[in-house]
């Protein structure tokens, strides 16, 4: 757990204690989750070991963060919230933001500057435009499609990764390291894949050179951050004065590994409490599989429930009793690793869940279903059946989403649909409405659904199953029939 300073009343921010240290991050995606997470871990690293490792942000779409934050000369509150109480702590690891829609060129400068050895990145999973069956970028995402027509302006991840290191290699500037922050299994690889995908297409040399020289080291990057509220920013109000349009709240817990592969330097993040490791993967599956699982399932059972926030699914027994289940079905499809004790991990999980003082809406985990369902439950389902199984808890879940997005499309509130994919699946949805029928038309979606999974007929069987007792029954007699076995 990570240590926090108060704050004293007072008119001005506080003193700037890393206002002499220079940039050396390019950070792309400032929302929320960057602020309270690898903001504050490269601010203790600046603090206990030095280093010019200051984050210049980018902001792909909004001006707006890049507005106040720089008003604010980057700095900004965090609030922790514990059960027992509210702490709160200045940030300044970030110099200040670039808001990419209107200034494409600042945000390319930064990316050249040799000055930048790593480049972040928090974008949420549907902005990479990598299809994940196949390992490589979806042409007709549309800031691929942009960028793929007019490569020297990118918009979009892949495109300006791509460009600035082209332009640094013709330059002759060493590449930077890539770390992606996003809940993808193997998330380096990933974003490795989808890099040198692009770059083949538009100059195979190049792509030849990212090979060889740039490197994408994956990470397990873990804490609840609520989306900010009026709430967040009123606490922020009370504890230090200030008014903090860019103020953040978050838990105590922290989390990040990452795989130590940076050959042009990083901050000392081991000594701000981050694990170094040569294999992020057990990490990275246990908490997708048992944390980001265990939350879509949380949030699917709230909205249909509902439920508003994680705390309010978490402050029913059956509820709890049904996630335990699941947090136990994931940990069986991991592999067992020295340093990872996988009850503990879920009782602590239980209790992060549980925490009253943590707002977490399940509309909020709900959104981007398509892009979330592959790693936190459909990989761990195929790997359930290959070793004969319980399946159960899975197709439950999948149900309940199928059953979320199935509910908005039949009530006309289709638009609620908070996903890439929504246009698709209103269309594949209208006019069904029983669940072989409505569990057809979601499995054809593209990319989404492994075709070795859907094979495999009890998964189909057990999926329609629950779909349909939910349909009739509501969700929480579903749960409970659940609970009592009474489900084939
Ligand atoms: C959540 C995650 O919104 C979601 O899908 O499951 O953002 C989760 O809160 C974080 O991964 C926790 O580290």
């Amino acid at each position: 757990m990570m240590t926090v300073s108060s704050l004293t009343q007072q008119d001005g921010w506080p003193e700037n204690s890393l206002s002499n240290r220079g940039n050396g991050i390019v950070h792309i995606g400032v929302g929320a989750f960057h602020r309270a997470h690898q903001a504050v871990y490269t601010q203790q690293a600046m603090l206990a070991a030095g280093g010019d490792w200051r984050i210049i942000g980018v902001s792909p779409r909004s001006t707006d963060i890049a507005d106040q934050l720089n008003v604010q000369g980057g700095a900004y509150c965090v609030v922790v919230r514990n059960p027992v109480g509210d702490e709160c702590q200045t940030v300044h690891a970030i110099s200040r933001v670039i808001a990419a829609a209107r200034d494409g060129d600042a945000v390319l400068s930064a990316l050249c500057d040799p000055a930048t050895r790593i480049v972040t990145l928090t974008v949420t999973e549907k902005a990479y435009g990598i299809n994940r069956h196949t390992m490589t970028m979806t042409p007709d995402h549309a800031a691929i499609a942009h960028d793929l027509a007019d490569p020297h302006h990118p918009t979009g991840v892949l495109g300006l990764l791509t460009e600035a290191l082209r332009r640094r290699r013709d330059a002759d500037v060493a590449p930077f390291t890539c770390l992606c922050c996003d809940n993808l299994p193997e998330n380096g690889v990933v974003l490795r894949a989808g890099v040198m995908d692009f770059a083949r297409h538009i100059d195979p040399d190049l792509a030849g050179w990212i090979d060889q020289n740039v490197h994408f080291p994956s990470s397990m990057v873990d804490r609840i951050t609520p989306a900010s509220t009026a709430d967040t920013y009123e606490t922020v109000r009370t504890m230090t004065g200030h008014d903090d349009a860019c103020a953040v709240e978050t838990e105590p817990f922290s989390q990040w590994v990452i795989e130590d592969d940076f050959p042009t330097g990083r901050p000392a993040w081991e000594q701000a409490g981050v694990l170094m490791v040569d294999d992020v993967r057990p990490f990275e599956h246990m908490k997708l599989r048992m944390l980001n699982g265990s939350h879509s399932l949380i949030a699917y059972l709230g909205q249909l429930a509902g439920f508003k926030y994680v705390r309010d699914v978490m402050a029913d027994d059956d509820c709890v009793a049904i996630v335990r289940r699941h947090m136990a079905a994931a940990a069986k499809t991991l592999t067992p690793v020295a340093e990872l004790d996988f009850a503990v991990y879920s009782d602590d999980l239980i209790a992060r869940f549980k925490n009253p003082a943590i707002a977490h809406e399940t509309r909020q985990i709900a959104m981007d279903g398509t892009e979330k369902l592959p790693q936190r439950l459909l990989a761990p389902a195929r790997d359930v059946l290959s070793q004969s199984d319980d399946i159960a808890t899975f197709a439950f879940a999948v149900a309940m989403w199928m059953a979320y997005v199935h509910k908005l499309v039949a009530t006309g509130r289709g638009d609620e649909i908070s996903d890439p994919k929504k246009d698709a699946i209103i269309s594949a949805l209208t006019g069904k409405d029983n669940a072989a029928a409505i569990y057809a038309a979601l499995v054809a979606l593209p990319a989404l659904f492994d075709p070795q999974l859907l094979a495999v007929p009890q998964w189909q069987q057990a999926v329609i199953a629950r779909l349909h007792i939910i349909i009739e029954d509501g969700v929480i007699s579903t749960l409970q029939a659940e609970l009592a076995g009474k489900i084939a």
